[in-house]
């Protein structure tokens, strides 16, 4: 019997679509979901004692790779002391500071427990500030479920073909604005017509959420000058990209320096924390020092920081960025080569540690472009790579990932059932 198959079904029972997270749930590529019952390095093992070479990360947060025994540590040695005060700890004050320190554009930093969490915290913060009630945001990028967000948003949201969520009131949607990723001229268009009455513009500085999609530098640079000139607060979401792309983030690669950050994943090493900050001016409206309310029973959770900060610690290692944009750049260059000597119509790119790959010619520059590439075939390569033991995501609408923990052979085996993957669907 196929544990997975039987766990799912089990899961259906008590848990709506069997999972805890709707991208989890194989939806739009059709199949079982995998049940994970370990992770070392680079590889997962299911159910069915199946082992799987992973470029989800858990979606961003496992850059180390899986059960790295200098976390484990960390956390066993922090949880020793009780899980959590709900009160300062020095713990958050250095993580605090070691956020200042790499991502310059963060004068002061609140933490929270997830990155939906940390957008709808730096949204409300952004309103307060501005006395705005307006955002803008783009088409087919994902920042977490709340209310505001929901509306034309990628990831999960994209995946099942609901861009916009039910249950969001039309009254909150309609503060919510959005425009096509990349173009410039919709920006200007906007903001001559609304740019004093948006409180910010959230955007994704790298996509991660429809596919990988990169900015344009005129648009990034549009974008801070028209936010500069209309006071509206520009948000950079690096929940995806912080410490993925680089060190310090998709701002350090574009040198845009955004009004507030928000940030998760990689900052909890694979436990709850995430993270906004950004201008001082801005982070004292909040509780208790300004107007603008926020709080967490688990903010700033020991446990979870501790984590967050050996994480830290580690990329902060010579030629970490280095050796994983390399490392990523190869298999990205492998399954382009693996494709084209099969003639299969396929892209593929990367930034960092994170990369995309799509079934049409080139790598989509919009969210219109990424609607087009061949979803059946994407659908298809998933579970013919999936059947080797590569676990890739899920939709055609996530980035993947890899670790410092894949290595060389890991890749060369990917590219390898790549090979075998493209000669079975042409
Ligand atoms: P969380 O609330 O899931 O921690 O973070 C929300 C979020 C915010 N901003 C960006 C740019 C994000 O990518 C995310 C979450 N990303 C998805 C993956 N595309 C999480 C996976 C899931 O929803 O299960």
């Amino acid at each position: 019997m196929n544990k997975n198959k039987e766990l799912f079904e089990q899961s259906e029972v008590f848990i709506p679509g069997g999972v805890n997270s709707p991208v989890r749930a194989f939806g739009s590529v059709g199949g079982t979901p995998i049940f994970f019952k370990a992770g070392m390095g680079s590889r997962l093992i299911d159910e069915n004692d199946k082992e799987y070479i992973d470029y989800i990360n858990s979606w961003g947060p496992m850059i180390v790779g899986h059960a790295n025994p200098e976390i484990i540590n960390a956390v066993k040695k922090t949880a020793e002391f009780s899980l959590s005060f709900g009160a300062p700890t020095s713990r958050e004050l250095t993580m605090a500071e070691l956020l200042v320190k790499l991502v310059p554009s963060i004068e002061q930093v609140r933490l929270v427990s997830s990155g939906t969490e940390a957008t709808m915290s730096a949204i409300r913060v952004a309103r307060g500030y501005t006395k705005r009630d307006k955002i803008l945001k783009f088409e087919g990028c994902y920042h977490g479920h709340a209310d505001s967000l929901l509306v034309k948003a990628g990831s999960g949201a994209l995946t099942f073909g609901q861009p916009s969520s039910a249950g969001v009131p039309a009254d909150t949607a309609k503060h919510t604005h959005t425009l096509e990723y990349n173009n410039v001229t919709a920006l200007e268009e906007c903001f001559k017509k609304m740019g004093h009455e948006l409180a910010c513009v959230i955007i994704e500085p790298v996509v991660g959420n429809m596919n990988l999609i990169i900015p344009k530098m005129p648009f990034l640079n549009k974008l801070r000058e028209l936010c500069t000139k209309y006071d509206t607060v520009l948000i950079f979401d690096e929940v995806m990209t912080g410490f993925r792309v680089a060190l310090g983030g998709a701002q350090s690669l574009f040198d845009i320096k955004p009004d507030m950050t928000t940030l998760g994943k990689v900052i909890g090493g694979g436990l709850p924390v995430g993270a906004f900050g950004g201008k001082k001016e801005i982070m004292q409206q909040l509780a208790p020092l300004g107007p603008v309310y926020q709080a967490g029973t688990l903010s700033g959770n020991p446990v979870a920081v501790s984590a967050g900060m050996k994480t830290l610690e580690l990329i902060q290692k010579p030629d970490f960025f280095e050796n994983l944009t390399k490392n990523t750049k190869s298999l990205v260059d492998g399954l382009i080569e693996a494709a084209k000597i099969n003639n299969v119509e396929f892209s593929a790119q990367s930034v960092g540690g994170m990369f995309g790959f799509y079934f049409s010619a080139h790598p989509p520059e919009s969210f219109g472009e990424v609607m087009v590439s061949d979803r059946d075939k994407f659908n298809k390569f998933f579970h013919l790579m999936l059947d080797q033991g590569i676990y890739f995501g899920p939709s055609a609408f996530e980035a993947g990932f890899v670790s410092s923990a894949h290595s060389m052979d890991d890749i060369n085996q990917t590219i390898k059932a790549a090979e075998i993957s493209f000669k079975k669907l042409k």
